[in-house]
């Protein structure tokens, strides 16, 4: 079932619309769904309810709790494929705002390499980011998944997990949540278009997670070992080795090196 709620669209950036659903398997394939239909957006797709949520390869976002955002903001952004990489950095950075506007000390929050947001060094909010890609390649629309625990938190996750209201004892609505969201998603994606990655960079870097400090990164055929020391311009994760030399990573999972 789904209503088109006044109060969330009035909330809105100029020209996004809103839909929120009772319930859907995943905010992320009904936006896709949407997408293959035609629907070019910007459009936000909430559901109170996920009965598959969907994390990084083909893992579960626990998405039972009521009062949780679940969300995906489907848009067609006239840029490469390729120029995507800026993504998940302008979205960590837009649920970081969204936090402090709704209470979050802001030296309380952390953006972990490549897609998570973190207070207090616990998980609060995953991103799941999907490029749909039409002839040659050419990008025809990106969905953005975003899950944040604003009330309730899986108990058993390989990462720690937290919620804003564990955090900091309320819970923001849903629909003012997402409304701070999508404002903020706007203010920092016109930030990237204005001054390009470097500048994002500038903005994501100071609340980096775990940097210059040794790190593992699980990268599904085996773990990584060295010092987050940088982000490469394609936003890749580079690490110092052991033998001095860096590498750059594109995917994986950062854990600190006690774990
Ligand atoms: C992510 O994947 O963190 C991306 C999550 C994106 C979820 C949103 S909800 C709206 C939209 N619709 C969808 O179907 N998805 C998006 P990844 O980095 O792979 O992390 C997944 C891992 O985080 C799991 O394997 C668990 O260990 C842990 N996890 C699962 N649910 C969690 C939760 N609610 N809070 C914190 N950690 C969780």
């Amino acid at each position: 079932m789904q209503n088109t709620l006044k109060d969330v669209s009035v909330l809105m950036p100029e020209g996004v619309r809103a839909e929120l659903y009772d319930r859907l398997d995943s905010t992320n394939t009904k936006a896709r769904m949407l997408a293959q239909a035609g629907e070019k957006g910007p459009l936000w797709v909430i559901a109170k309810h996920q009965t598959m949520g969907r994390g990084r390869l083909g893992r579960t976002w626990v998405s039972d709790a009521g009062g949780n955002l679940y969300a995906s903001l489907l848009f067609a952004p006239k840029v490469a494929a390729r120029d995507l990489s800026a993504l998940s950095f302008i979205t960590a950075l837009a649920v970081g705002d969204a936090l402090v506007a709704h209470g979050v000390a802001a030296e309380d929050i952390a953006c972990k390499w490549p897609n998570d947001v973190l207070i207090g060094d616990k998980k609060c909010s995953g991103i799941l980011i999907e490029s749909l890609l039409g002839a040659e390649g050419h990008l025809d629309a990106v969905v953005v998944g975003v899950g944040v625990n604003l009330v309730a938190f899986p108990a058993e996750t390989r990462f720690p997990a937290t919620s804003v209201q564990d955090e900091i004892g309320h819970t923001p609505s849903v629909e003012d949540f997402l409304a701070s969201l999508a404002h903020a998603f706007v203010d920092q994606w016109q930030h990237w278009e204005n001054f390009g990655f470097g500048a994002v960079a500038k903005r994501w870097l100071p609340l980096a997670w775990n940097m210059n400090k040794r790190c593992k990164v699980d990268m599904a055929d085996g773990f990584v070992e060295g010092i987050f020391v940088r982000l490469g311009d394609d936003g890749g994760m580079v690490i110092k080795l052991d033998d001095g030399t860096e590498k750059s990573l594109y995917a994986g999972d950062v854990y600190p090196i006690d774990v």
